[in-house]
């Protein structure tokens, strides 16, 4: 019997990247029921129809703004069991812009903002009620090594990633003899959609940020992410940070042309 038999899991932002990949690895890893969330609806859907028919795993993509509350608590309202999850990953987020803060743009923050922090917050409300009358649950949370340490033009996504470390260790005390575990990975550099979306489209400034180094691969990310899931029920990994061999810090990295 493995770890996710008869298990139902939710991934937010299952599009690309680390969501891409953990959705995979729960499927393959044997869940029964996995609901997958993102904004483009096209990729989305293909990609829940290639996880289903390669691993026999039934797979419902949900478009949806994880940022949006009257889209959140439309569907809720249309389909009141839709949440009721065994695994909930927080993983939905970006980073834009790197200006300094003096700079910054307003919009930018507030995307941040509200998919990275009130994403987080309707996404775990609307899931915890299920997993409390169920007597238990897991949520992971996406955090980041931004939201320990920042950097310069990082100040807001930093800011949004310290509040997943404050908004986990709360939830954790809040459950606390529910027998709900909360989790927060914060990984390092990973080579995914995440400097693309960053820097706007501008493909050569996203190459630039993994040039001649080894960053993580979305995979790496995933399989820890099963792992902190597939503990025995009374071990909580509560946080886990996860660089790459080739970064010591969030700013240093070492870089080492072929
Ligand atoms: P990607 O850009 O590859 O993936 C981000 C995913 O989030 C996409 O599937 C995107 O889908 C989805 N998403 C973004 N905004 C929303 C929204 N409002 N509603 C629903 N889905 C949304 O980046 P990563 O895989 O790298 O990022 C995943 C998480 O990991 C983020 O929280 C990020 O902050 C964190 N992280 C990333 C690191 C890295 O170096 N890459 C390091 C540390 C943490 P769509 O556009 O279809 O909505
Ligand atoms: C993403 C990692 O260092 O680009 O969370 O902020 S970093």
């Amino acid at each position: 019997m493995g770890d996710f038999d008869g298990k139902r899991i939710l991934v937010t932002g299952a599009t690309s990247g680390i969501g891409a990949a953990t959705a995979e690895a729960f499927c393959r890893a044997g869940c029964a029921e996995l609901i997958v969330v993102g904004r483009r609806e096209d990729l989305l859907q293909e990609k829940a129809k290639a996880w289903s028919d390669k691993y026999g795993c039934d797979v419902a993509a949900v478009v949806l703004d994880v940022g949006s509350r009257p889209d959140i608590e439309g569907i809720t309202v249309d389909h009141p069991n839709l949440f009721d999850v065994d695994i909930l990953v927080n993983n939905a987020g970006l980073a834009l812009g790197r200006d300094p803060l003096q700079e910054g743009e307003l919009d930018d923050w507030e995307a941040m903002v509200q998919t990275n922090v009130m994403g987080l917050l309707y996404m775990t409300r609307a899931v915890v009620p299920h997993m409390l009358q169920k007597g238990s649950g897991h949520i992971v949370n996406l955090g980041s090594v931004a939201g320990r340490w920042t950097y310069p033009g990082g100040g807001v996504y930093a800011a949004t990633k310290a509040a997943v470390v404050k908004l986990t260790e709360g939830l954790r005390m809040d459950l606390l003899g529910k027998n709900i575990r909360v989790t927060n990975i914060e990984p390092g550099m990973v080579e995914t959609e995440f400097s693309l979306v960053r820097h706007k489209g501008d493909a050569a400034k996203a190459k630039a940020v993994y040039a001649d180094t080894r960053p993580l691969r979305p995979e790496d990310v995933a399989d820890t992410i099963l792992w902190a899931c597939s503990r025995p029920p009374h071990v909580n990994v509560q946080e886990l940070v996860l660089y790459p061999t080739d970064q010591a810090h969030v700013g240093q990295v070492h870089r080492a042309p072929n």
